[in-house]
């Protein structure tokens, strides 16, 4: 039996999802309208009828690298859905398939994401200021042109919080001892791309400059998946715009900055 997220995790995600209901990944079909009071799998929705939507660079990614590549199999096999993911939500529909833990979504299929189920990610909050100048340091995504917090996924055979401080390198250009950061959260996350078969989870790392000249002297500088990075307020009024649910990660965060 699975433990809620609020027993697993320090931040719970206090769904419901409100992203991934109304927006959609690149080349995504149109989702199949779900009234908000219809999002749980326990309600019934009987014309509830979703496309399904696999791009074909995951489709080509498995049929180039087979299991050596970040693609599963096309058919959702039941022992590719537990291999090797720690956070693998046991969601699972009466067929054996992956059933998103927060509900319909609108859409079957991986859409643009590699694995059926639980997709692994790694991000890193790393906030400086206090009191009502609290900031965090953000990367604008070269994909959907939205402010995020900089991470991606984890890669075969790296740790969460390798995968965590190899993105915040990569993306920004910046190094911290990963050692001194905090897990602030580790569960799913309401992204875009996310299908009832197939979405994005994550565990997210804290680290907070008590000396804002530390952090200044970062000098970060966009690099990768990365079209820009700032240090943007984290005050609650800007963080609607931040991709997917990163903006509960920054709460989270701006919750252990001492005042
Ligand atoms: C989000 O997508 C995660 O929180 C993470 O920031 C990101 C990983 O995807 P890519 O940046 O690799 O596309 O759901």
């Amino acid at each position: 039996m699975p433990m809620s997220n609020s027993a697993r995790f320090p931040v719970s995600f206090n769904g419901p999802h409100l992203v991934c209901c109304k927006e959609k990944g690149r080349g995504y079909p149109s989702r199949f309208h779900v009234p908000d009071d219809k999002v749980q799998f326990s309600v019934a929705f009987p014309s509830y009828a979703p496309k399904q939507h696999t791009a074909d660079i995951v489709l080509s990614q498995f049929t180039q690298h087979g299991a050596t590549g970040w693609a599963d199999p096309p058919e959702p096999l039941r022992e590719n859905l537990t291999s090797g993911r720690e956070l693998k939500s046991q969601n699972l529909d009466d067929d054996g398939l992956p059933k998103y833990p927060e509900g319909r979504t609108g859409l079957l299929g991986r859409g643009l994401l590699g694995r059926w189920g639980a997709n692994i990610a790694a991000d890193v909050v790393l906030t400086k200021g206090r009191g009502d100048d609290v900031k965090v340091l953000c990367i604008l995504r070269r994909d959907k042109a939205e402010w995020a917090l900089p991470g991606g996924m984890v890669d075969e055979g790296e740790t969460n919080s390798q995968a965590a401080e190899r993105e915040l390198r990569e993306e920004c250009g910046v190094q911290i001892d990963f050692s001194k950061t905090v897990l602030i959260y580790a569960g799913y996350v309401d992204d875009p791309r996310n299908t009832d078969q197939s979405w994005m989870e994550t565990f997210a790392f804290h680290f907070h400059f008590d000396d804002d000249d530390v952090a200044n002297a970062l000098s970060p500088v966009a690099g990768d998946d990365a079209a820009e990075v700032q240090w943007r307020s984290a005050a609650f009024e800007n963080l609607g715009a931040l991709y997917a649910s990163h903006a509960r990660l920054v709460i989270a965060a701006v919750e252990r900055v001492p005042a």
